[in-house]
């Protein structure tokens, strides 16, 4: 009897030695020690000892039951105290290694001159305007004088999407109804995308342009070439040489194209400028009083002048950038640059 109990010790403290986690400790602990264990079982089974061993026989069932208690307890923390080693071990981290640099977004180039030219305007007091970029066919063309037979008309450029409703080609519809609801003085810039039937290294069927128009009792070609004139030396640098071309608009007469100095070659003439010197950079002139007419103004008290330009052919000179498409291309190495 003796040899059994000693027999169970010895089995508990090899499986003991064997667990390698704290449930297959816990598990050998209900083994031996539980209400239905091995070593209890002996205990309750003790009427069978002969009577001579029993009292060796009881002291022996609590010694080991008080060593296993306290040897299991010592494996249940050296295990716990384990876990907690290898948790530590695998979640380590080196404080001292640099930070993961955030990638941040950023504002578009078209967007970010855009923003830049309508700040300017701001300054000079107008106002910023957007509208609709599907509009009738009147406000798009017959409205800014431009004829039924007029080449900017054709199939060719606009994108129809009824007979009477178009893409705007142009923001200018934006101004018109401006002018439709509101009296002079009237002082507006209007952003937004344009649509054209058009597709090269220097044209996208959807830009952004910007047009401007200013209406009042007395304003003059003067005051065009003066504001027009300070706008670009903002944009491109005070020392930026601009000229006057005489040019044509339906909407306007007289009608400008303004240059600037070539920013590549600084007027020596290179590839960009086509050896020029010169580039295009806006068009402008004194609004025809054909389009007054429409808006019901009276072109005997009021005049005013108007100009349009395209933001991406400004960012594209600005930059030195040659294909319009790498704009929309959204490659982050082209993006990160602005
Ligand atoms: C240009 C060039 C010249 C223009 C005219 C008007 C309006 F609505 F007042 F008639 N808005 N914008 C205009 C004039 C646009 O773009 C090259």
């Amino acid at each position: 009897m003796i040899e059994d109990l000693q027999r169970l010790e010895n089995n508990a403290l090899a499986e003991l030695q064997e667990a390698s986690n704290q449930e297959q400790i816990l598990l050998i602990r209900t083994k031996y020690l539980g209400r239905k264990g091995l070593l209890t079982g002996q205990l309750r089974n003790i009427a069978q000892v002969p009577e001579e061993q029993r009292a060796l026989f009881g002291k022996r069932c609590n010694e080991i039951k008080i060593f296993l208690t306290s040897r299991i307890e010592e494996e249940l923390n050296k295990q716990s105290q384990n876990e907690k080693e290898n948790k530590l071990l695998k979640e380590k981290i080196d404080v001292t290694l640099p930070g993961r640099a955030i990638k941040y977004g950023r504002i578009h180039p078209i967007t970010q001159i855009s923003n830049e030219i309508c700040s300017i305007f701001s300054s000079f007091g107008f106002s910023i305007v957007e509208g609709p970029e599907i509009e009738l066919d009147y406000y798009n063309f017959e409205a800014l004088n431009i004829p039924k037979d007029h080449p900017a008309r054709d199939m060719q450029d606009t994108f129809y999407i009824e007979e009477n409703i178009v893409l705007r080609t142009h923001t200018s519809p934006v101004q018109v109804r401006v002018m439709e609801k509101v009296k002079p003085p009237v002082r507006i810039l209007s952003p937004g995308k344009v649509y054209r039937r058009d597709s090269d290294v220097s044209h996208t069927p959807m830009f952004h342009q910007i047009e401007g128009l200013l209406v009042d009792e007395g304003i003059t070609f003067g005051d065009l070439k003066g504001i027009l004139t300070v706008f670009l030396k903002k944009i491109f640098g005070q020392e930026t040489k601009i000229r006057f071309r005489p040019s044509f608009f339906p909407f306007t007469e007289p009608s400008a194209e303004v240059d600037i100095c070539c920013v590549m070659c600084r007027g020596k003439g290179c590839r960009v400028c086509g050896q020029s010197g010169w580039l295009e950079i806006l068009g402008s002139g004194m609004v025809d009083p054909a389009v007054f007419k429409y808006v019901n103004y009276n072109s005997e008290k009021y005049t005013g002048f108007a100009f349009g330009l395209g933001v991406e052919r400004m960012a594209m000179l600005k930059y030195g950038i040659s294909d319009i498409r790498l704009f929309y291309e959204n490659d982050f190495r082209f993006l990160r640059q602005f």
